[in-house]
């Protein structure tokens, strides 16, 4: 059985000074709860993922999970694939995280093998892949690399291959991203956030994750070469796209 997640504390007392949002093992300690409650749809998303997974992957093949933290993507995509000889590849430059996450992939026996892997996904080979996920991820990178690391997943993925894409969005209409930001936070306060733990949290991230609209998002996937881009999902000011080369 895997250990109960303990609740997200971090942002519930005031701060002297709040710095840069980083992954460290007392955000291991917390991730599932914290994602959750603050993610509008992420289980949604995490499940669809299995699903579509399942759908694109081919036999013989790689599944890469880019940014795993503790590995929902990659075992809900291990839980639904049904094709031999699939490996999946879970990469995160937190070593917190993969350390955790080896703990949680010792529990769980499922025949498709996975390899943890501690490295910035700008030093990671993408080869042979009918599947990338970026779940959450893309948002945490530099804005000028993400053209380059996108262009990479596109040389790595076989013809026919997806790119599954989640990110915070942000709206070129001043009033809709006020508009949704606070829908976020009403979501956040009705998962029993306090004003506190979301203002505190937000100036943590403020440097950190930068959203981009849907806009931008659709049109660097279609001139990265992708043939087919379709938002499948969307709650408040959180997205996920997918993306067929
Ligand atoms: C999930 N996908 O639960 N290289 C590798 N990993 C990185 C990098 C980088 N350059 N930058 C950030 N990360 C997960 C959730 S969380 C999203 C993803 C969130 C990692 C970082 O260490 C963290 O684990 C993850 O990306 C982002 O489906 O917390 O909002």
């Amino acid at each position: 059985m895997n250990k109960k997640s303990s609740q997200d504390n971090i942002f519930a007392s005031p701060l002297s000074e709040i710095v840069d949002f980083v992954f460290d093992e007392k955000v291991v300690d917390v991730f599932p709860d914290m994602i959750n409650r603050s993610v509008p749809g992420y289980s949604t998303i995490i499940n669809q993922i299995g699903i579509l997974a399942q759908h694109h992957a081919k036999e013989n093949t790689y599944l890469y999970d880019l940014g795993c933290s503790l590995g929902a993507a990659s075992l809900s995509m291990r839980h639904h694939l049904t094709k031999d000889g699939c490996e999946i590849i879970s990469v995160d430059n937190a070593q917190a995280m993969i350390d955790r996450l080896d703990k949680i992939l010792q529990r769980d026996n499922s025949k498709t093998p996975v390899q943890t892997l501690c490295a910035d996904i700008q030093d990671v080979e993408i080869n042979n892949a009918s599947v990338v996920v970026m779940n959450f991820t893309l948002q945490f990178i530099p804005l000028a690399e993400r053209k380059n690391i996108l262009a990479k997943i596109f040389t790595g993925l076989n013809k026919g291959g997806c790119l599954i894409l989640s990110e915070k969005l942000a709206f070129s209409d001043a009033d809709e991203n006020e508009v949704q930001i606070e829908l976020h936070h009403a979501f956040k306060r009705s998962n029993g956030y306090s004003e506190l733990e979301i203002a505190q949290k937000r100036s943590a991230l403020e440097n950190v994750l930068i959203p981009e609209t849907k806009e931008t998002h659709v049109q660097r996937l279609k001139e990265t070469g992708f043939s087919q881009v379709s938002p499948w999902f969307q709650c408040f000011n959180f997205s996920s796209f997918i993306a067929i080369k």
